[in-house]
């Protein structure tokens, strides 16, 4: 790792990089090893891989405790599990989303032939704002789906105001919101249904999983079956249903790292205040707050370049790129400028200024358990660098070679 003293030292500027190998946003978190191997030899032993088998029940029992709520139903990734939520709320025609939110919000409904319609977010929370959402009411609407972006929680009691004044359902995305509450309540308790990603690049990973929490018996048992193509017992089909059933092996990988699970809120958590007290005193740079009387997995270090800074937010990124730190814009352009939907709704950027503005300037940096507080100080020393010798953001964008 190099000390950066001077622009000279920036990749940028010619030096070599900081890092040999890239530091991504999303590096698993891996639980021990020796337990997982452990896990790994009793199913051999079994000879049962998947179908309900009893690491997945396990791991369903746990996670459901966790987020002290009845029912937690594993599936074999989120995007899954959103669509087998959906079709469970019976949603249809049209169903109001953000549009500043990862794609499989918005595909989870197209591939079931639904609508998505997008509200604009609130530009401190991130989060659907209630009043945008009211005004994408029509006819045809059936639902809300809200987003936790971030972890941090979407204003539930005026969507479920909504909801209930206009008789729609609500359900949750909480892909990033595992192990994270609101107003001391877990998440997996709002609205009808919340659905959990256990991707690979999150906080807590089961390689690829996913889930469904829910308070609702009828609705857990009608994903139970949805979720094992409609079986009720051998050759016995009583509801239209889908693939979506976790692995054994997925399911230990979701026990041994529900064991670590304390360790890696820690890791993130100082990881976040190293980042917040080496950002947040230069100009123009905020790196977004979590509501510390809550629960939270500070899984994204997400860092706002706001009209202050000096440099645009891809001169950052071409800048940590450069140094191979893999940081990353999301969610831009928002789902509304993916082609799916800029095809299908060419003109809805016009009421989405908050997400447009937001998604143009955010960074996402690296975390998790294979970053500590020495690589964050050098990934905060390019960004102090960068500030301090590229004035000029006007001059600087029209430099990078970004795809804007
Ligand atoms: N709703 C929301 C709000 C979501 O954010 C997501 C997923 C979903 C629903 C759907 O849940 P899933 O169906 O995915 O369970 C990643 C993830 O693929 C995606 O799961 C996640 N959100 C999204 C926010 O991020 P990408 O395409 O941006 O990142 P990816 O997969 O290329 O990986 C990022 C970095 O991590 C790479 O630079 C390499 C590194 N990496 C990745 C993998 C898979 C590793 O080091 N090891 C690995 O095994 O989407």
């Amino acid at each position: 790792m190099k000390t950066i003293k001077s622009a000279a030292d920036l990749a940028i500027n010619g030096a070599p990089p900081a890092f040999e190998e890239p530091l991504h946003v999303g590096r698993p978190n891996m639980g021990d090893r020796t337990a997982f191997l452990k896990y790994a030899n009793e199913i051999f032993d079994r000879r049962w891989l998947t179908n309900n088998g009893p690491m997945v029940q396990e791991l369903e029992q746990r996670i459901a405790e966790y987020h002290k709520v009845k029912h937690c139903i594993a599936m074999s990734n989120g995007t899954i599990a959103l669509e087998i939520a959906i079709r469970a709320l019976g949603l249809e025609g049209e169903v109001i989303i953000p549009s500043y939110t990862f794609i499989a919000t918005a595909h989870a409904l197209h591939w079931q032939a639904i609508t998505p319609v997008f509200a604009d977010i609130d530009p401190i929370s991130h989060n659907l704002d209630p009043a945008s959402v009211r005004a994408m009411i029509t006819p045809r609407t059936s639902g809300i789906i809200g987003v936790h972006l971030w972890g941090r929680c979407a204003p539930v009691e005026e969507l479920q105001e909504i909801a209930d004044e206009f008789n729609l359902k609500l359900m949750f995305d909480a892909a990033h919101a595992f192990a994270c509450s609101y107003k001391d309540t877990m998440i997996g308790n709002f609205g009808a249904c919340e659905i959990l990603s256990f991707h690979a690049t999150k906080f807590f990973n089961t390689f690829e999983g996913g889930a469904v929490l829910t308070n609702d018996d009828e609705m857990a048992q009608t994903m139970r079956l949805m979720r094992n193509f409609g079986f009720d017992g051998v050759d016995n089909v009583i509801h239209p249903g889908t693939n979506g059933k976790m692995t054994e092996m997925a399911a230990a990988m979701g026990l041994v790292n529900l064991d670590a699970i304390d360790g890696v809120i820690e890791a993130n958590k100082q990881n976040y205040i190293t980042y917040k007290s080496e950002l947040d005193k230069l100009p123009g740079i905020h790196v977004i707050d979590f509501d510390e009387s809550q629960y939270n997995n500070y899984q994204y270090i997400v860092v706002e370049i706001i009209d202050q800074c000096p440099v645009s937010r891809d001169f950052i990124i071409q800048a940590l790129h450069a140094e191979n730190i893999l940081a990353r814009k999301y969610f831009w352009p928002g789902c509304h400028s993916m082609k799916p939907y800029r095809d299908l709704f060419p003109h809805s950027g016009l009421l989405l200024k908050n997400t447009i503005k937001i998604a143009e300037n955010v960074i996402v940096l690296p975390t998790g358990t294979t970053i500590n507080e020495a690589l964050v100080k050098t990934v905060t020393g390019v960004i102090h660098m960068v500030l301090a010798t590229h004035q000029g953001r006007q001059q600087v964008i029209e430099q990078t070679t970004l795809n804007h």
